[in-house]
């Protein structure tokens, strides 16, 4: 009999995990969450992703998936239910397309302004201002991305719903806020209390905690520097061992 069973590698702290997780949850499907700790990789993880070597990957019998994006992409084609994509050929390619911004503009510019100083993090923080009035754009006239129920661009925008806060609070930065972004936080409340995406949240103070520890680790080190004030090293790309 032909092996059907679905796992999840991801670990509870990453934004990436959650898309796949909320993916899942939106059609119903019974799937395994298997926890990675990212300090020591599962050969599992190894086997699954010999590639990026990255949660999430999905495990659908014996067929493994990576890759957040297309993850969802995955999940929406291969079970009934629930739409996350729109039918529409010209929407669907706009969702991939806001999803793709999200993920090549808005994070990128986001983080770098949470890690950096000085005329740098100026740069960066200018970026992302730019990046996150673009995206408020799109939500103009609708509850979410998707309309009026959520879709890829929404679950693509995890990070920003939720992550963003905690990131802005440990670095002390105030970015994403009520006056200069009121659709954005209006959309971040309505997104996070979605029942599959709030069953598949973490713990805010979990992640507040993970952070810190990482900003204080990041900091200590002697990394190559990106930064105006001598001695601050160059952030490491996001890795959660959450
Ligand atoms: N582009 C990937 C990003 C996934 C990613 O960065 N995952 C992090 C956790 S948040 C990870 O597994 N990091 C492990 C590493 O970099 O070694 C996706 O969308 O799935």
């Amino acid at each position: 009999m032909e092996d059907t069973t679905v796992k999840l590698l991801g670990t509870k702290g990453s934004p990436f995990s959650h898309r796949a997780e909320v993916a899942l949850r939106l059609k119903d499907v019974k799937f395994e969450f298997l926890h990675e700790d990212l300090a020591h990789k599962s050969d599992m993880l190894l086997r699954h992703n010999p590639i990026h070597k990255k949660v999430p990957v999905l495990v659908h019998g014996e067929k493994s998936i990576a890759e957040s994006l297309i993850v969802i992409e995955y999940v929406d084609e291969a079970f009934e239910g629930y739409n996350i994509l729109p039918s529409d050929p010209y929407e669907r390619a706009m969702a991939r397309f806001w999803a793709r911004f999200i993920d090549d503009k808005v994070i990128p510019a986001f983080w770098m302004s949470c890690w950096t100083d000085g005329e740098i993090q100026k740069g960066f923080i200018a970026q992302s201002k730019e990046t996150l009035t673009t995206l408020q754009r799109q939500l103009e006239g609708k509850k979410f991305f998707g309309g009026d129920s959520i879709g890829l661009v929404d679950l693509a925008g995890c990070m920003i719903a939720f992550w963003f806060a905690v990131l802005q609070e440990v670095a002390g930065i105030n970015l994403l806020n009520e006056e200069d972004y009121p659709v954005l936080c209006r959309w971040a409340e309505d997104y996070c209390s979605v029942r599959a995406v709030s069953e598949s949240l973490p713990d805010k103070s979990f992640l507040v905690a993970h952070f810190a520890s990482k900003k204080e680790k990041m900091f200590a080190t002697k990394a190559p520097l990106l930064s105006t004030k001598a001695g601050r090293p160059l952030p490491p790309p996001l890795k959660s061992n959450g």
